[in-house]
């Protein structure tokens, strides 16, 4: 009998099957009896491990190879077929060169396996948002995350009818082997091949292969945007709900403010925050001209470290059940550990990420204290688990968007908070967001490196064409949202967090609702609109005046290194660069000139 209705479909589950021989293809349907199925089986060959499911109830554990713990983006392509299309962000390879080499490796790579067929959709099934995907994977544990993180099953194979369009993705663990991992994008052909790796952000091809990577090559030809951004909405009293989107990079702490708990201080004012997504946006112009956003995911792939009751007690809730830990310590009760975490941990008899015995305090041979859980370890968690879940997750056209926030980890330059002038100036802005290097990426931690709307690593095309449509997409919209920028991790001198961060960043989301209602003036700067002092509510929170200049100094010097800086990254682009962007570039410089550093206000 024919796989499904779709026969372009099943023709392509055909070919891959060939490249691929598995023994076996069985089609993923969303039932929570197949989904019990697979979870036995993987428990009983060791790819996953059950938990404690008195303590955890549905919780598993599973370990990722050694040296497959993060997304590696130095292997990573767009293949385009112009070089020039997949940008100077991007490693490039031309698609027959990426069909050739990852087919080499595909080829037989299934052997003795089951190929598993999972149908699913980024967005509410039949939104006019959501996109459909097929992921091919011989991975159980892909299929139990995909079923967390994505809608799956028959609905999805009924909504895409027999000829519907869909992007074409294939996973193959083929040994988990270094030297032959490639995560391949072919955007022109909604094609996705990701080979070699067991790592989330690899291979759950949904994420940021889809998602981000080729959805954004859709949205610049569709006229929408796909962005690595958080929706957050805050209920004031009144039940007036406003929806804020944010892109920070990697592990800067979205998943904590999309889930925020208002702070002691600001309680009897009544603040309600509404989780919409922690990570991906995808975001169109209604017919009202306004911009309007969903969350294409359905779960949380969240990092572990540092993740407790007070950092995000939502997210602590959320992830009690129901949730697959990737790396983390599993303690000798069938529970589990990681650094930051609510408990101390055994003293004896856990063992670490990779199985081995582990005790704290455990040292290298360099005298290097050894984690029990890897640094990017993660929690793959329903969203409806959160107590702060968005009733319209599944509303077909999203929420209005009010405001969009960039943000950056950085310990000097940028204030704590401040406003663009316009639109342009917004993307501006965004498209010279920098950031200090996180365990979500490999490379040297703590470096700044540039992070355009914290999309270096996912947009799926020359960054200058994606300003370009950015700019193009504020042309289109009758109401413009107002884009701010914001860094909870400024530092002093000694090196110390100036900014209690967490939940009491709703007194700074406090000021941007403020301004997007018209009900606050701001202090203009070189650099944008600051906050008068007085219009952040600073009720029951100790920190001193003399922290709240430091959090909002503008140092005119640091600001034209900073703009050094910026002109060779924007010169990377060559001339498709947009012209506007540098003439926001040269105000800025006059404005430096002109109003030098900041004179705070009360
Ligand atoms: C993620 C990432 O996993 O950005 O969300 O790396
Ligand atoms: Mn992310």
């Amino acid at each position: 009998m024919a796989l499904t209705k779709h026969q372009e479909l099943n023709e392509w589950v055909d070919k891959m099957a060939q490249l691929c021989q598995p023994d076996k293809i069985v089609l993923i349907d969303g039932s929570e009896a197949q989904k019990q199925q697979l979870t036995e089986e993987a428990c009983s060959t060791g790819e996953l491990i059950k938990l404690d499911q008195e303590k955890l109830p549905g919780c598993l554990l599973h370990r990722t190879a050694a040296n497959d713990v993060a997304r590696v983006e130095n292997l990573t392509y767009i293949c385009t077929r112009l070089k020039d299309d997949a940008g100077p962000n991007n490693n490039w390879m031309s698609p027959e060169e990426g069909y050739r080499r990852a087919g080499e490796i595909f080829e037989g790579s299934m052997k003795g396996r089951t190929m598993y067929v999972i149908p699913f959709c980024m967005g509410p099934v039949s939104s006019p948002f959501s996109k459909i995907g097929v992921e091919l994977t011989d991975s159980i544990y892909v299929v139990l995350n995909m079923l967390i993180m994505t809608r799956v099953g028959k609905d999805v194979l009924e909504a895409l009818g027999t000829g519907g369009e869909y992007s074409k993705c294939l996973h193959g663990k083929e040994e988990l082997n270094a030297n032959k991992r490639l995560i391949l994008h072919f955007p022109e052909d909604n094609t996705i091949w990701s080979v070699g790796s067991g790592y989330g952000g690899n291979v759950l091809l949904g994420k940021k292969c889809l998602a981000l990577r080729i959805a954004s090559f859709l949205a610049r030809k569709e006229m929408w945007l796909a962005e690595h951004m958080l929706i957050l909405g805050i209920e004031d009293p009144t039940g007036r709900i406003d929806y804020i989107a944010a892109a920070f990079p990697s592990a800067c702490g979205k998943t904590n403010l999309a889930m925020l708990v208002p702070p002691e201080g600001l309680k009897k004012k009544g603040y309600r925050i509404w989780t919409v997504g922690d990570d991906i946006a995808w975001m169109r112009i209604d017919t009202d001209g306004k911009l309007w956003g969903i969350n294409p995911e359905k779960g949380f792939f969240g990092v572990a470290p540092g993740t407790n009751s007070k950092t995000n007690p939502n997210c602590m809730t959320t992830i009690k059940k129901n949730t697959i830990y990737t790396n983390v310590v599993l303690n000798p009760d069938g529970t589990v550990w990681w650094e930051g975490c609510d408990d101390e941990p055994v003293a004896e008899g856990a063992l670490d990420w990779l199985g081995q015995p582990w005790k704290p305090g455990m040292k290298d041979k360099d005298g290097k204290e050894i984690l029990g859980a890897q640094a990017n370890s993660r929690f793959t968690a329903p969203i409806e688990q959160c107590p702060t879940h968005s009733y319209r997750l599944e509303h077909h056209h999203g929420v209005n968007i009010s405001a969009i926030v960039f943000g950056g980890r950085r310990a000097h330059l940028a204030p704590l908070i401040y406003q663009s002038f316009d639109w342009s100036h917004g993307v501006y802005v965004g498209a010279t967001m920098a950031s200090e290097r996180t365990a979500a990426q490999y490379g040297k931690q703590g470096e700044v490196r540039r992070d355009p709307m914290a999309m270096l690593p996912f947009c799926g095309y020359n960054m200058a064409d994606y300003f370009e449509h950015w700019l193009r997409m504020g042309v289109r919209m009758r109401w413009q949202p107002k884009i701010f920028h914001v860094n909870w991790f400024r530092q002093d001198e000694n090196g110390e967090y100036l900014w209690p961060g967490y939940g009491e960043n709703l007194r700074v989301l406090e000021w941007i609702l403020a301004r997007c209602r018209n009900e606050v003036e701001g202090v203009k700067t070189a650099i944008g609109f600051i906050p008068y002092l007085k219009d952040i509510d600073m009720t029951g929170l100790d920190v001193s005046k003399d922290k709240m200049k430091k959090l909002f100094e503008i140092d005119p010097q640091a600001w034209k290194k900073e703009a050094e800086d910026i002109v060779e990254f924007f010169q990377k682009f060559g001339n498709r660069m947009p012209l506007e962007l540098w003439a926001q570039h040269e105000a800025l410089n006059r404005r430096l000139d002109e109003l030098g550093g900041t004179k705070l206000k009360g």
